[in-house]
Formats: C-alpha cells, sequence, structure tokens
C-alpha cells in the first residue's frame, strides 16, 4: 500500500460512512443482556416497534473500538446481548440531486407532466379525497399558498398545548413531524420536499398548467430528510407516518452498496425490511425512487436501498421519464427493482415562500406516482390492484423493456379506466 492509496482511503471514509459507526441498531435483544450492556456502553436512545420487531440504537462510542475491525462491533453487540441482529445505523440521504434541468424543450407554465398524464381528465374521475401520502423528504413549506389546503391535519391532536392529547408519542404533532430536530414544525428549507409535495397535491398555479395530480389527497409533512439522517431515523418516521393514516409513503431517499464498507447482506438492511414490511402489514405503499446515476440497479454492486429490497409486496420503485417517453438521462433503471418510469424531468412544482420553480429527478418522478397511486386508492382499488395495473396498463415502449417491469411510461388514466 502506497501512500495515496492510503489516502484515498481515507477520503472515501469521510465522503461515506465511517468504518466504525457511531451508532447501532439491535435487533430483538434480550432485555436483561441490553441492560447490562447499557451500563457498560450507554443508553439505548432510541426504540423502535415495528411489529413484531424490537430494535434499539445504541452509542458506538464507548465500545472497545481498537480490538474490533468494524463488522466485528456488530458481531459482539448481537452476541452480548442475544440479538437476532446488530447492524451499522448509517446515514441516509435524498437521492442525488440532478443539477440542471433541460431548459429546452418546457418553459416555466407548460407542466408537461399534466398534459402527459391528462390530469383533466384523471379528475373528472379520482380526485385522491380523503387519501393520505406521507412525504418523508426535507419537510414541506405547509403554509405556502399553493398548498396550505392539501396538509393533512391530526384532528385528534389540540394543537399548541404542551400535551400528547392522541398520545401517539409526539406533542402537539398537528401537521406532522420533524424527526430532525424532534419537533412538531416539519417545515421545509431546502426546498426539495415542498416540490414533491406539490407534484401531490398542489392548487393550478396561476396563469399556467401545473398542479397537484391528486388535489383531495391530503399531504402528511414528515422531515426526515438534512445534514445527518440516520437509518433509524427513516425507521421511525415510516412507523409515524403508517399509524397516523397515511397510505402512500413518498421516499426519495436512500443508502448505496458502494457507499459503504460493510457486506450488504440482510442482516445488515434488516432494519429496511422490518419498516417496509410493517407498512405492508397495515397495506400501506411505500413508494421508493430509483435513483439518478444512470445506473442499472439490477447489478448487486449499483444497488441502492430500500428501493432495491427484494420480495417485498407493496414496495414500489419508480425511475424517470422525459417528455418524449424515454428514459431521462440520469435515471437509475433495472427491471428487477424497478416497477415504473414517470414523468421526472423539468417538472414544475412548489418551492418555499410561494413560489415555483422546475426540479428533475427520480425525485420528482416518485411523488407523482405516490400521487397517482393516491387516486386510484380513493376509487375503493385495493393496493395490490393498483400496483399491479399501475405495471399493466404503462405504455409500452421497446426502450424500457429491461429497465422497468412495466415496460414503459405510467397511464394514469387507464389505471383508472
Ligand atoms: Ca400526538
Ligand atoms: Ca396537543
Amino acid at each position: 500500500m502506497n501512500l495515496i492509496s492510503n489516502l484515498v482511503g481515507v477520503l472515501l471514509t469521510l465522503g461515506a460512512s465511517s468504518a466504525f459507526a457511531d451508532s447501532w441498531i439491535l435487533e430483538n435483544p434480550n432485555p436483561e443482556l441490553l441492560k447490562e450492556v447499557e451500563s457498560i456502553h450507554g443508553k439505548a436512545t432510541e426504540k423502535i416497534v415495528l411489529g413484531d420487531n424490537v430494535f434499539y440504537t445504541i452509542s458506538g462510542n464507548n465500545l472497545p473500538e481498537a480490538q474490533f475491525a468494524s463488522a466485528e462491533v456488530g458481531e459482539y453487540l448481537q452476541r452480548i446481548t442475544d440479538a437476532s441482529s446488530a447492524q451499522p445505523n448509517y446515514n441516509i440521504g435524498l437521492v442525488k440531486s440532478v443539477d440542471a434541468t433541460s431548459g429546452k424543450k418546457v418553459r416555466a407554465p407548460e407542466g408537461w407532466h399534466v398534459n402527459n398524464q391528462n390530469y383533466k381528465k384523471l379528475h373528472t374521475v379520482a380526485t385522491g379525497k380523503d387519501i393520505i401520502v406521507a412525504v418523508l423528504d426535507t419537510g414541506v413549506d405547509y403554509k405556502h399558498n399553493s398548498l396550505k389546503n392539501h396538509i393533512w391535519s391530526n384532528k385528534n391532536e389540540v394543537p399548541g398545548n404542551g400535551i400528547d392529547d392522541d398520545k401517539n408519542g409526539y406533542i402537539d404533532d398537528v401537521v406532522g413531524w420533524d424527526f430532525m430536530d424532534n419537533d412538531n414544525d416539519p417545515s421545509d428549507v431546502q426546498g426539495h420536499g415542498t416540490h414533491c409535495a406539490g407534484i401531490i397535491g398542489a392548487d393550478a398555479m396561476k396563469g399556467g398548467l401545473s398542479m397537484g395530480i391528486a388535489p383531495a389527497a391530503k399531504i402528511m409533512p414528515i422531515r426526515l430528510l438534512a445534514n445527518k439522517t440516520l437509518l433509524a431515523d427513516a425507521a421511525l418516521a415510516i412507523k409515524y407516518a403508517v399509524d397516523n393514516g397515511a397510505k402512500v409513503l413518498s421516499n426519495s431517499w436512500r443508502i448505496y452498496s458502494q457507499w459503504t464498507q460493510y457486506d450488504p447482506s440482510p442482516k445488515n438492511l434488516a432494519i429496511f425490511k422490518a419498516a417496509i414490511e410493517y407498512a405492508q402489514s397495515k397495506d400501506v405503499i411505500f413508494v421508493a425512487a430509483t435513483g439518478n446515476e444512470r445506473k442499472d440497479i439490477n447489478k448487486l454492486s449499483n444497488k441502492i436501498w430500500p428501493v432495491g429490497y427484494p420480495g417485498l409486496t407493496h414496495l414500489f420503485g419508480v425511475a424517470s421519464s422525459d417528455p418524449d417517453g424515454k428514459a431521462s438521462s440520469f435515471t437509475n433503471y433495472g427491471d428487477k427493482f424497478t416497477h415504473v418510469a414517470a414523468p421526472g424531468r423539468d417538472i414544475y412544482s412548489t418551492i418555499p415562500g410561494n413560489r415555483w420553480g422546475f426540479k428533475s429527478g427520480t425525485s420528482m418522478a416518485t411523488p407523482l406516482v405516490a400521487g397517482a397511486i393516491a387516486l386510484a386508492l380513493s376509487t375503493g382499488m385495493s393496493a395490490h390492484a393498483v400496483l399491479e395495473d399501475l405495471v399493466k396498463t404503462a405504455v409500452p415502449n421497446r426502450q424500457w423493456d429491461h429497465y422497468a417491469k412495466s415496460g414503459g411510461v405510467i397511464n394514469i388514466y387507464q389505471l383508472l379506466k
């Protein structure tokens, strides 16, 4: 090994996650043994109950790291607590953003995706009435003029009295929750989540076509993505959304296999599986972006989670299409984990501060599909039928043959017919 390769190693470590996770997630540890471990290594910081599985996060800081290689820390924790798994509580992040929109084919007020999916006609059939769609993202500017009438409201919570009236574990959570600052204000500073929310439910913009796909659905703002978001935060957020009535979860965040220095074995992904299975057990649909690296995510080396987790019936992967129906240049693809393609380039939607603007990415295609699912659910279709029919009714396009299960771009009107 020379100096340069050592240095590259260090940079990779800094850029991704450290070899020694600061925090670990234990699955179903023996309570007595956990207490003993807590007395040595510090108290478990979070307890996350997902159906029959109970996860605890525990700090890695007081562990005798010097004695262990990274994977061995997990093995050590698992062994001394008799847990069924111990996984690093890794950082998650938004799917990689797409810097520039094409800027050529579309102009500000056009809202090509609205024409592409013929929203006017859709809304004569369905509006998404009473279906709650959670946006697990950077938060939502829920006071935005075009969004404020489309935000979920927790009817069982009295605002501002400092009491958890509905006893769901969250005080004064009237419009959602901020899992980063741990408070009841999930507003959005960054802008990504507000854009996603608008794609689902914004009022029609003045002087243009753009609008939300499911105008009568309710958006549940969840602030999850910030500078340092951990996997356990995502699990807590998923549980919150499911327990509080969301029927569809829109997820434009991920972990990549190439980020991490651990083996992406099932045990290291246990909490993903448990969280999405928990959603599944309540018939809640988990829509996930495939990411924006132009990669074939069928390949293990390009794997991305949660979208790449196999065998989950309610996990639905979304890639991005252009106005001509072809794959967007940035989109990831791969028909093992990509269910459908949907408009994702040059999408005009809401931005914090009563503004509108363009964004591109599978991040945009994902809430569009989440909103389409809300439309279909509001007509009484079952979750199972919606997901199956979304794939079946897509418009065939040879380019999507091995890219998406659907072999083409969604056709929502056909889905609702
Ligand atoms: Ca509450
Ligand atoms: Ca209250």
